[in-house]
Order: C-alpha cells, then structure tokens, then sequence
C-alpha cells in the first residue's frame, strides 16, 4: 500500500517555489478562490479553492464534480503552469498530460476531514500533490475509512505521488502549522493536485 505512496521532500527548491507561487497568483487572479460547500447540508469547506487545466474540481448542494468552467465566473479554467506539467511529466509515469489542478487554499485554522479522491472516472493515474507555505500535518490511511493511519509532515516544496493502491487511499490535512514557512506573507498553505480525470493520452 505505502510503497504506492511516494514523498519527495523538497522537490521543488526556494527559487522554484517562489516561480510556483508567481504562476498560482497569476492563475487565482483569473479565476478567483471560491468557498465550497457539502453537497445537500450546504456546510461550507475551511479550504477555498480554484482549479486550472480543462477540467476543476468544484462542490456545491449538487454534488461534487468535475467541470470545464469556474463556478462563479462562469469562464474556463486557466492553462496548467508549465512547472506543473514538468513536475507531471516527470513523476506520473502516465502517458497522457493532468487534466485538472486544484488549487486549495488553507488559513491558519483550515483542515480537510479524511476522504478518498474518487469522483475521476479513472483511477488508472497518480494524483500529484504539491505543497507551498506553511507545513500542514497529513494523514494517511487505507483504502477502508477504518482502516489505520500514520501522519506525515508536508513542507513547502514537497511533492506526494499517489499512485497504486495508495491512488484510493483515505487521506486528510489535520491541521497547518502557523509560522512554519515564510513563502507566503500573511501565513497559510498551498496545495496543488494534479490528476487525471478521463482515461488516455
Ligand atoms: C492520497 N488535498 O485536494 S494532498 C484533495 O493537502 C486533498 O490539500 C490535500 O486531499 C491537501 O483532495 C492532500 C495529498 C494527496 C492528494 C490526493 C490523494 C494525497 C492523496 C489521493 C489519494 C491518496
Ligand atoms: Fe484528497
């Protein structure tokens, strides 16, 4: 299972980190953070969110789904930064280019329950995890929510792949450690996740 799941602390240094976080506030000023809600409560996340790539991950009373469109601006999601599609090319050992890249956005105090990812029609690729600013504690389990979990320390400029049995492992951000990382100004985190939503090249 774990041997699935791979952590490479420091992938991308303080100087491509920084051209990260240029290419992400570039792609927020064209489709701004949006607050998702749980489908049917309506209960909003702590997380705020963009996407770019052809398709984003968006939730609302609906649903949770994948759309060509941003929620509230209604115009398409931005083009992928190519640092991103590099990392991809390099890490998914998958033939075909990410199709969408959510962009989550955590203060302080925001977390993210534990959860599988299964709303891609095909699990036949990783999904490529990128974190920038603050050090957020992850957990990780099996692909049972009962199942145990161990916690991880994700720095700015770790990447995760999941791939494998881990691709539908039960995962979750318990909580971001404040002061952690000077990348962003006002504190916080950055994650990125790069995945495959339809299968092919
Ligand atoms: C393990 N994001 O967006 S990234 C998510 O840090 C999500 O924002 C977290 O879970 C975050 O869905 C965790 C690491 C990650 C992403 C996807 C996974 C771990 C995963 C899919 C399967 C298993
Ligand atoms: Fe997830």
């Amino acid at each position: 299972m774990m041997d699935d799941l791979k952590i490479l602390p420091g992938y991308f240094d303080a100087e491509a980190q920084r051209q990260l976080l240029d290419d992400i506030r570039t792609v927020v000023r064209a489709a701004p953070l949006f607050t998702p809600v749980m489908p049917r409560s309506g209960k909003p996340f702590s997380v705020r969110m963009s996407n770019c790539g052809g398709l984003g991950w968006v939730s609302d009373k609906d649903g949770y789904r994948y759309q060509p469109q941003h929620p509230v601006t209604g115009r398409p999601w931005p083009a992928i930064p190519h640092r991103l599609l590099d990392a991809w090319a390099h890490l998914a050992d998958y033939p075909g280019p990410p199709e969408a890249c959510l962009i989550n956005f955590y203060s302080s105090t925001a977390k993210m329950g534990l959860h599988q990812d299964r709303d891609e029609e095909t699990f036949d690729a990783p999904v490529l995890s990128v974190s920038l600013g603050d050090t957020a504690l992850f957990r990780i389990g099996g692909t049972k929510r009962a199942d145990p979990t161990r916690s991880v320390r994700l720095a700015s400029g770790d990447v995760v792949v999941m791939g494998g049995k881990a691709r539908l492992a039960y995962h979750g951000i318990d909580r971001v450690m404040a002061g952690t990382s000077s990348l962003l100004a006002d504190g916080g985190r950055i994650n990125l996740t790069m995945r495959r939503v339809t299968p092919g090249r």
